[in-house]
């Protein structure tokens, strides 16, 4: 029997950063394989995955948990005839509810060991309205307080209070019994996704889901929350310094920030991560494709649009600027 684990969590929480840093470091010797689907139309984190990893199917034009449940799982199909894994690990995006997605595994005979919903800990209050992430939180059996490090022991007490109250209103249930589906969770907390092993040793198997509601309430999140996403190209003859600027005037709707980037005085390709005002950067030892960035908020258009007026070394070229 394969296993998996779903990991979801909203935009920018660690979600990739937990996968790079555990995936290697606890199964070794396994064959693993990782799918990951990016908010948008155009990915990053396959980039960065692949770089770690072998085996990294990426499906990036949509959302899997509304538009793309069959291409999820043909792809996963896919994988396991090719590559036989023993564990896949599927990334959602970070707009994607994780209910349908532990559907479609199991529709595919793959036992699903747990979901992980990884919080930001600092951020939880920013985004914590929204029912995308409530519904992440709901759906989960493993919640990791992730970003242990941005925050005091007195904040993450009260981060953990919020995750258990939007826990019991939204954890989900069976429509026909009424029974949650998940008869417990655990809150486990990280640093840099760095969660201690037992959290995928399947100590929390999943109830069997008997009758599972057949009228299961999806909504279309991603138009319900008005979160969007805008691509920008970078031109070639730019230098760090410059990238710097950008990510330090970002305005407030803009949340999150992904990109990879070459520039003149940096030898290998950079990949960039802003979620909601902190910045990091990683070399990436391949990167064939143009310098990009990719900007995530809500209503977002204006702001974007200012960001290229501002900087001329950032391109929107297949977009409309909006009046
Ligand atoms: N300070 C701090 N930063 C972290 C931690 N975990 C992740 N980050 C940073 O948070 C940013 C986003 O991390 P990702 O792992 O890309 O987040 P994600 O959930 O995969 O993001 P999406 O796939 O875009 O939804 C990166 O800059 C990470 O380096 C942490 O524990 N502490
Ligand atoms: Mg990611």
């Amino acid at each position: 029997m394969i296993q998996s684990f779903i990991i979801t969590g909203f935009l920018g929480v660690g979600k990739t950063t937990m996968l790079t840093n555990t995936v290697k470091k606890y199964f070794p010797d396994r064959k693993v394989a990782i799918v990951v689907n990016e908010f948008g139309d155009i990915g990053i984190d396959g980039d960065v995955l692949s770089n770690v990893y072998s085996e990294v199917l990426e499906i990036s034009e949509g959302c899997i948990c509304c538009q793309l449940s069959e291409e999820f799982e043909s792809g996963v199909m896919e994988i396991i005839q090719k590559y036989q894994p023993e564990i896949i690990f599927v990334e959602t995006s970070g707009a994607s509810e994780p209910f349908p997605i532990f559907m479609s595994m199991q529709n595919l005979g793959v036992t699903v060991e747990g979901v992980i919903c990884v919080v930001d800990s600092k951020n939880l209050d920013s985004y914590k309205d929204n029912s995308t992430a409530k519904y992440q939180i709901g759906g989960s059996n493993i919640i990791v307080l992730n970003k242990t490090d941005l925050v005091s022991d007195e904040e993450l007490e009260a981060v953990k209070k919020d995750v258990e109250d939007i826990k019991a209103e939204f954890n989900i249930k069976n429509n026909l019994t009424g029974e949650t589906v998940f008869s417990s969770y655990v809150i486990n907390t990280s640093e840099q996704g760095l969660v201690k092993k037992e959290v995928f040793e399947g100590l929390y198997p999943i109830e069997k889901i008997v009758g599972m509601a057949k009228d299961y309430q999806h909504l279309n999140h991603t138009t319900e929350d008005s979160i969007t996403q805008k691509v920008a190209y970078l031109k070639e003859d730019i230098i760090f310094n410059d990238i710097d600027h950008i990510l330090n005037n970002i305005p407030k709707s803009i949340y999150r920030v992904k990109g990879v980037v070459k520039v003149k005085d940096v030898a290998n390709p950079l990949v960039i991560n802003y979620s909601f005002g902190n910045v990091s950067f990683e070399e990436l030892d391949e990167y064939a494709q143009p310098s990009i960035m990719i900007f995530i908020g809500e209503n977002i258009d204006k702001d974007v649009n200012l960001l290229c007026s501002q900087y001329e070394y950032l391109n929107m070229p297949q977009f409309k600027l909006t009046k």
